[in-house]
């Protein structure tokens, strides 16, 4: 199954950043450090041409270090972009990203003439919270789900920046599927959407295969379970989700996965490598043609029966 979810809101949050794009001095791309790729909208590119752009990597209190740094040096290595680390309870890493804006635009000097940024990104990112830390006071609604702000909102700093916050969008088709999983796993997507069994079952699968330790001490496991499945009984038996007869209830023990997961109770985890990115849009690709390739003999057997009956 795959997950997708672009509402008419979505659409017009895209349309009115387009329409003030050309007074947008720098880019604030705010991608989640626990999924850099799956959180990085498509749609950006297109819609900020040559602006310069800072990919933040927020919420990096809640992924593992090391691959921060590796998505990091992944993003530096393309042209006009330059990624920094945040979780917003880190002051240093704030005054870092305003450094990097300040080095960005070295034509425009900020403290006599400011400059207008711009801040996007997918729903529940952080956006906004961004907002009220560089303001140092509460401008913006915050919340932790989907979907908080409503629409754009500029906000003036003491010294000269203009921030616009805008609301979280996401981009038609969430390709390859597992983009959808994760953008589900870590809190980005409407929980009306997709089912807590369903996207729990996908991050049990990868947590133990890349977070084994972390899944035994959480859940308290002696023994490493087997597969995605067997995790969750676990899950079940240890926490009281278990249905009449000893069935587990995939619905509940797979909300206390996510729910634990999102809070970082598993410790520091990301859900996504860039070599696992890289092998996923290959397999994507490939399925695709596979796809395309059934439906165009399927046709063409159509249309020789067709011919035949008409012979
Ligand atoms: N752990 C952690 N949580 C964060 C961080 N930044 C924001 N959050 C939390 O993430 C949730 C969403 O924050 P918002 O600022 O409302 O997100 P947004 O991007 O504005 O969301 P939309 O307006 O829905 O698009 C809130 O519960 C924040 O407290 C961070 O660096 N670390
Ligand atoms: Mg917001």
């Amino acid at each position: 199954m795959s997950i997708n979810w672009f509402p008419g809101h979505m659409h017009k949050a895209r349309k009115e950043i387009a329409e003030v794009m050309p007074q947008v001095d720098i880019i604030i791309e705010m991608l989640d450090a626990r999924i850099p790729f799956s959180s990085e909208n498509p749609l950006v590119p297109q819609l900020r041409r040559g602006t310069p752009c800072i990919k933040v990597l927020n919420k990096a209190d809640l992924a593992d270090p090391a691959l921060t740094a590796r998505w990091v040096a992944h993003f530096d290595s393309q042209s006009g972009i330059k990624a920094i680390p945040i979780s917003q309870q880190n002051p240093e890493q704030i005054r870092a990203l305003l450094q990097l804006c300040n080095e960005m635009l070295p034509e425009r000097n900020l403290d006599i003439r400011g400059a207008r940024a711009m801040i996007m990104g997918i729903p529940n990112v952080g956006k906004s919270t961004l907002i009220n830390t560089l303001a140092g006071r509460t401008i913006a609604k915050t919340g932790n789900e989907a979907g908080v702000t409503k629409m754009q909102q500029r906000i003036k700093l003491d010294n000269n920046v203009i921030l616009t916050d805008t609301p979280g969008f996401l981009w038609p088709k969430l390709s390859p599927p597992t983009c959808g999983y994760r953008l589900a796993v870590t809190g980005a997507i409407k929980d009306t959407v997709f089912d807590y069994a369903d996207i729990a079952m996908f991050a049990a699968d990868y947590l133990l295969k890349a977070y084994p330790d972390a899944v035994m001490q959480r859940f308290g496991l002696t023994e490493l379970p087997e597969n995605d499945l067997a995790l969750m009984d676990a899950i079940g038996q240890k926490r009281g989700a278990m249905r009449k007869g000893g069935i587990v209830d995939l619905e509940k023990a797979g909300s206390i996965l996510i729910t634990e997961l999102r809070a970082g109770n598993l410790g520091p985890i990301t859900l996504e490598t860039p070599e696992m990115v890289s092998q996923e849009q290959i397999d994507a690709k490939a399925e695709e043609a596979a796809k395309a390739k059934e439906k165009a003999e399927r046709e063409a057997e159509r249309k020789r029966k067709a011919a035949r009956k008409y012979r």
